[in-house]
């Protein structure tokens, strides 16, 4: 462990508020502990940001934007060029980190760094694409079209469960989009904030930028308030509950600022009378059970055809029975610990509901007779429309739902809060363009044959309803990063007005 946090130029204690390569030096505030969930043990420590060098940072940000919103736009992609080659040679040993303090496997917590180098070379190529409209004016010699310029300040406030790839996600895109980032990352992954703040660091040291990255850290809450409240954030991007983004986004809306919000799923898979269960059955356990059911995208609801509900609760708990749990540094783990306790005995809450229902426990949700957060991964015989089906628990439960018709396992599939990730297994078409239709999925994200989890960044990426309705990492999301500007320029001799308007003095 002591040679990883060299290697990623970590110590005991560490800075945790960084105006790019330029950290405070206070050493008044308190510190938060980075606690790896497998053993319980002390990694390192994070130290708070004081409200004065909140300020300090704000003000720091906006001097940087003045002068890095002026830097052509591929000139800013190349920075962030310069990041993702860092971060190719930061693959394992940052992974490695990941895997540390967040819990997920090995194999995830590489993956989780190959998705930031994934959007950083989007956002390369993004940064000579910021395309805008011309239209054609009604109006003689006169030149109509948009163009999209910087933000100014983006505020990323990012959750536990992926440490690393959705800072990525915001910050290369924000980046090209000629915006400064300032990132609060979740208390319980504020290591991986420090590590990754050095790396990009290191990567921009000869380049004569002004800061574009800034980081803060906090585990009162006060400070996130402080941040989300404050009118010189012109973006606040939000990763987290549907609980805790309700407030946010009415308090963003309250100051008529922006926000992006991507908040929990309820994500249900759709096994019907015609699905190749060769696919659908790793896919709802590598869904469902990967990254220890902590991922927004977890497959929680699997919808199935009554005439296939037998086979599929067979084979899944057989496969449940399969899944090595333990160290997450081994490689051949695939299921790590929850987070902290109080995920677990969530876990164990969720099972003891689905009693009360009446419900059935096929397996899993028991408790690991060792040290760190582990718990079994379950599978429960549930009901649709049971309070604690409708709501996210987020860890390894899974509820299989049988279902009589397509439409009606839809209706099912639709009949939640959230609006995040869907999926159908079949090998009929007409099922297939049925769940992708507009009467079908009314998810952000709606896959045939694949999992609910697991999504490339070059689509975009978020959901419907109290998921938040923002979009982050590829396509068109980096419109959310920049304001549109219409312009039309009158190049001829005479004032015609639009819509043919008389004004003759
Ligand atoms: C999240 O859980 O917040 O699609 C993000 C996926 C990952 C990202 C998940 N690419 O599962």
């Amino acid at each position: 462990m002591k040679d990883l946090l060299k290697q990623l130029d970590l110590t005991a204690v560490n800075a945790g508020t960084w105006y790019g390569s330029d950290h405070c030096e206070d050493q008044s505030t308190g510190l938060i502990d980075s606690i790896n969930p497998t053993t319980g043990e002390l990694i390192a420590s994070v130290r708070n940001t004081s409200p004065a060098e909140y300020e300090r940072v704000l003000t720091m940000a906006q001097e940087s934007f003045a002068a890095w919103s002026k830097v052509p736009a591929p000139v800013r992609g190349n920075a962030v060029r310069l990041i993702g080659n860092a971060l190719r040679e930061h693959r394992t040993t940052l992974g490695a980190l990941v895997t540390l303090e967040n819990g997920k496997i090995k194999s995830e917590g590489i993956g989780e760094v190959q998705e930031m180098i994934d959007i950083a070379d989007f956002a390369v190529g993004q940064s000579r694409m910021l395309y805008g409209n011309t239209m054609h004016s009604e109006r003689p010699q006169h030149r109509m079209y948009e163009q999209w310029q910087p933000l100014g300040l983006v505020g990323t406030i990012t959750a536990f469960n992926f440490p690393v790839a959705v800072w990525a996600w915001n910050a290369c895109i924000a980046a090209i989009c000629g915006n400064v980032n300032i990132w609060k990352p979740s208390p319980k992954t504020a290591l991986c904030g420090v590590a990754v703040q050095k790396i990009v660091n290191a990567a921009l040291a000869d380049e004569n930028l002004p800061p574009v990255f800034f980081l803060i850290n906090d585990d009162s809450n006060e400070l996130a308030q402080t941040f989300v409240d404050d009118p010189r954030i012109n973006l606040l991007s939000f990763t987290g509950s549907c609980a805790v983004g309700r407030q946010v986004g009415a308090r963003v809306a309250g100051r008529m600022g922006r926000v992006l919000l991507e908040l929990g799923g309820n994500n249900a898979i759709i096994v019907d009378e015609f699905a190749n269960l060769d696919l659908a059955i790793p896919a709802i356990v590598f869904g469902s059970v990967g990254t220890a059911g902590q991922r927004c995208t977890t497959t929680r609801r699997v919808l199935i055809h009554k005439s296939r509900f037998d086979e599929v609760r067979t084979a899944l708990v057989k496969a449940y029975g399969q899944i090595r749990i333990g160290d997450p540094l081994d490689g051949k783990t695939l299921m790590g610990p929850l987070i902290d306790e109080s995920s677990v005995t969530r876990v164990e809450a969720a099972c003891d509901a689905v009693r009360a229902h009446g419900g059935e426990i096929l397996c899993g949700g028991e408790r690991l007779d060792r040290p760190g957060n582990f718990i079994t991964p379950a599978i429960a015989v549930a009901k649709n429309d049971w309070n604690i089906v409708q709501s996210e628990t987020f860890g390894p439960i899974l509820y299989l739902i049988p279902c009589n018709t397509l439409d009606d396992a839809i209706a099912m599939q639709n009949g939640v809060v959230q609006g995040l990730s869907s999926a159908i297994f079949t090998d009929n078409l007409q099922n297939a363009e049925r769940f992708l239709s507009s009467g079908g999925s009314d998810c952000g994200i709606a896959n045939v044959n694949i999992g609910t989890s697991g999504a490339e960044i070059g689509g975009a990426f978020g959901g419907e309803k109290e998921t938040g309705g923002g979009r982050e990492a590829g396509s068109d999301a980096w419109k959310a990063y920049m304001r549109r500007q219409t312009t039309t320029i009158n190049w001829g001799k005479n004032l015609p007005l639009a819509q043919g308007v008389n004004f003759d003095l």
